[in-house]
């Protein structure tokens, strides 16, 4: 029962203590949240893990590329554990490393490998966080970097002074609406096709491409629609619409504002009281809101309730149960479950790619 399963839940986390912190991210239902020692999106929940150096273990209640990245940050005696081994993210599935080698080949065809008079590559990768370590990791490896839905339009700025073009992985929309933004016409954005059987892109487009957008996007956030918008403005006279940027462009274009989750989440705490936002993000993160701030109206833009449906493969009871391993069963040895390794070599150029992230400049 659910009261059992809190009891247990609490039990193991009382008897290890300071052995193991929880990481929760702001997609988690409520019923997993309550026993998270840090709250907060991806990148932040990584950070949150450098802070507790001392700790065994680290249990990362999200989906696989997080406790991935936690794993490349991570001290290399500490475990990060990742509930539940289903919890994916389908966005991340959609850039494999193979498709992604295979690409990268036909283009270096293309371009060649040679830098411009002002010393430009010809193409940098750059990926959001929101991926596999393995292409973090390709990007460390091929001058690349990494970037999160608060910083890609600086990661952006730091790729174009670097390369004559970006390629951006996964998240076509995140890309799009970032680049456009930034004053990138849509004709020098084409997305890679890499059917060549099919009609592919053609090389004159790809010769004049600032931005190559891979074809992922997140199946959460492209639920999003401008009819959405337009009912929520014709209910609610006044109402602000903030959208996450991995909405796809219309979307964005028709909200107020578009940002990460930090971004929402600063908007609307510094709202005077009373003020009512419709936002277009996940719906655990966007109801959490509304009872964090019952002086504002806050409703998500799709009332067909949207969860990330890996997201919610994280259930209390596969956290009890990697808790109660830690503690050891019956007086057992603490087993770790789940762990998450990212091989040395993988680890090593996609921390080179974050590395680059965090030292780029606005
Ligand atoms: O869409 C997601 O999964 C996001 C925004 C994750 C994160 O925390 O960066
Ligand atoms: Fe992936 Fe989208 Fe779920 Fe985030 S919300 S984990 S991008 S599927």
């Amino acid at each position: 029962s659910k009261a059992e399963l809190d009891a247990r839940i609490r039990a193991a986390k009382a008897t290890l203590g300071d052995r193991v912190v929880v990481l929760g991210h702001f997609y988690q239902r409520d019923e997993v949240v309550q026993y998270a020692d840090f709250v907060g999106d991806s990148f932040q929940l990584a950070n949150a893990a450098l802070t507790v150096p001392e700790a065994e273990a680290i249990v990362f209640c999200g989906v696989h590329f997080m406790a991935e990245t936690a794993d490349i940050l991570a001290r290399p005696q500490q475990a990060v554990i990742l509930p539940n081994l289903a919890a994916g993210c389908s966005m991340a599935d959609m850039a494999d490393i193979d498709s992604v080698e295979e690409a990268w080949a036909e283009l270096s065809a293309i371009y060649g490998t040679e830098p411009d008079a002002s010393g430009r590559v010809p193409v940098i990768p750059v990926t959001y966080m929101n991926s596999s370590a393995a292409l973090k990791g390709f990007c460390g490896q091929n001058g690349g970097i990494v970037c999160t839905s608060s910083n890609a339009a600086t990661v952006l700025e730091w790729a174009f002074e670097r390369g004559q073009r970006v390629l951006f992985f996964p998240d076509q929309h995140l890309g799009r609406n970032t680049a456009k933004a930034m004053g990138v016409p849509l004709e020098r954005m084409p997305m890679w096709n890499p059917r060549k059987a099919l009609g592919g892109n053609s090389e004159e487009s790809l010769l004049d491409a600032q931005v190559i957008l891979w074809h992922g996007f997140c199946s959460v956030h492209k639920r999003f629609t401008v009819a959405q918008i337009e009912k929520a403005r014709a209910s609610h006279p006044g109402v602000q619409v903030i959208v996450h940027p991995e909405c796809p462009m219309p979307v964005v274009d028709a909200a107020d504002a578009a940002g990460s989750t930090d971004f929402i989440v600063k908007a609307i705490a510094a709202a005077p009281a009373g003020s009512t936002f419709a936002i277009g993000t996940e719906i655990n993160l966007v109801q959490r809101l509304a009872n964090e701030y019952p002086q504002h109206t806050i409703f998500c833009l799709d009332d067909v309730i949207c969860p990330c449906s890996t997201m919610y493969r994280i259930h209390p009871g596969y956290l009890a149960w990697v808790l109660e391993s830690l503690v050891g069963v019956d007086g057992g040895p603490s087993v770790v479950q789940n762990r998450i390794v990212v091989d040395e070599a993988v680890a090593a150029p996609a921390r080179v790619a974050l590395e680059r992230m965090l030292s780029a400049r606005p």
